[in-house]
């Protein structure tokens, strides 16, 4: 049986990767932060109790700035294959916290790459580095390719160039079986809901049902080519099972605009996106990335990957799923409001108070703003 290590596990792409490893009958471990509050919501249905036998999933705790705790799972785990996703992932926040991004989202990727060398894997363990398509920045060629000159334009872009280059140095000096996946903006409901695509579909659907009224966004010029992460977690295996390690661009070939992207999502609810979307600056970039469009030709004929839901499938997918949330979001916020008033020992009154009203708790939340990004 094959055995996998995922960084970045509990993201929107380790758990569609999870998914796919433990259906070929892969044993899979996961990194995972220690949290004062719960971060396996993306990966709860695959988890069963370690003792239970046949179980194939493992989480460990680790930091991705701890190189130690890394030689460690590397040592012990002997892992086949290394699948490295953890980052801090956001651009906008990368600019808030570059030191860090620096840290965690490049950085990482050297600390993996000795921990294979210092454990004696470097030859037998094969490595996937999340590279992505926010390295070419102002981009240099239409479409881009896997040979398109890198321009980052974020601490974000910027750490991730380090890390690509630092994945084809291993492979050059040390023979590394460690591959690059450039990949193109990928979404799915499982979407962090600070990144725009989501932002945009928990709110229409929200809006919808009377749960918010507005949402504010930045700009909405810039175009990306949105895919599907489920397709994508395909091309990082396929990648890993040639026999020659590699770099691929992973995209559709198409590109949209984040307008666009609102006008189709407001529209499969029948509303006009022009009634609600305002604008606040705080969701701009200090410099942005202004158009994406990748060529995935090289993935197609050396690994027969092909993307299999489109611009308009892939909007629809998430609307659908988020209105799913937001009816359940309605009927909760229903039935607290229904609740019975509290009984009269439930808070202290005063003697002569009138009789005590329920508190109920507001259906109404603030617009999609505060610290989301
Ligand atoms: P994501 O949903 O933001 O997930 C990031 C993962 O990294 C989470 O599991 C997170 O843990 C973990 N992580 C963050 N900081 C960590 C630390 N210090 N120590 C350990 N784990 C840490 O990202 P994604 O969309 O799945 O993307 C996966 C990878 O592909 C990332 O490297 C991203 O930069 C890259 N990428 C993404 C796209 C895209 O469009 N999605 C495109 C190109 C490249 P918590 O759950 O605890 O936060
Ligand atoms: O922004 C614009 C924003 O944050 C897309 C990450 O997975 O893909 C992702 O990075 C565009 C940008 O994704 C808002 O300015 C407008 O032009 O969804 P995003 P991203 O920056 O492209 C790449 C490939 C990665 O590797 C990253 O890890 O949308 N935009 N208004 C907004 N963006 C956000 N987040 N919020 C807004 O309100």
């Amino acid at each position: 049986m094959k055995r996998a290590l995922i960084t970045g596990i509990t993201g929107q792409d380790g758990s569609y990767l999870t998914e796919l490893l433990l259906a070929k009958g892969y044993e899979v471990h996961g990194v995972i932060r220690r949290s004062s509050s719960f971060n396996t919501g993306r990966i709860d249905h695959l988890y069963c109790d370690p003792h239970v036998r046949g179980s194939r999933l493992f989480l460990h705790f680790g930091d991705l700035a701890d190189s130690v705790q890394m030689i460690q799972l590397v040592y012990e785990l002997q892992p086949d294959e290394i699948y490295h996703l953890g980052a801090q992932s956001h651009v906008r926040v990368s600019f808030d916290i570059p030191e860090y991004t620096g840290d965690v989202t490049g950085l990482s990727a050297v600390r993996i790459l000795e921990a294979l060398r210092k454990a004696g894997r470097d030859r037998k363990t094969r490595f996937y580095q999340a590279s992505s398509s926010e390295m070419f920045g102002r981009v240099q060629e239409v479409p881009q390719t896997e040979s398109t000159p890198f321009w980052p334009r974020s601490p974000y872009g910027c750490a991730k160039v380090y890390a690509f280059w630092l994945t084809v140095n291993y492979r050059e000096a040390y023979g590394v079986h460690a591959s690059n996946g450039i990949l193109f903006n990928h979404e799915s409901p499982r979407r962090g809901e600070t990144f725009v695509t989501r932002k945009i579909t928990r709110a229409a659907t929200r809006i919808k049902l009377g749960l918010e009224n507005s949402l504010y966004l930045g700009n909405l010029d810039a175009k990306r080519d949105w895919g599907f992460a489920g397709d994508y977690v395909e091309a990082m295996w396929r990648m890993l099972q040639q026999d020659e390690p590699d770099d691929y661009v992973i995209a559709t070939n198409e590109t949209h605009s984040v307008r666009e992207f609102c006008e189709e999502a407001f529209s499969l609810l029948d509303l006009d996106w022009q009634d609600y979307v305002k604008h606040d600056t705080r969701y701009e970039r200090p410099s942005e990335v202004d158009l994406l469009i990748g060529n995935p030709a090289k993935a197609r004929r050396v690994l027969g990957w092909e993307p299999r839901v489109h611009f308009k499938d892939l909007v629809k997918l998430m609307i659908d799923e988020d209105l799913k949330l937001a009816m359940r979001e309605l009927a909760m916020a229903q039935a607290s409001d229904s609740l019975t008033p509290l009984p009269p020992h439930a808070a202290p009154v005063a003697p002569d108070a009138p009789p005590a009203k329920a508190r109920r708790p507001s259906r109404r939340q603030p617009a999609r703003g505060g610290t989301r990004r």
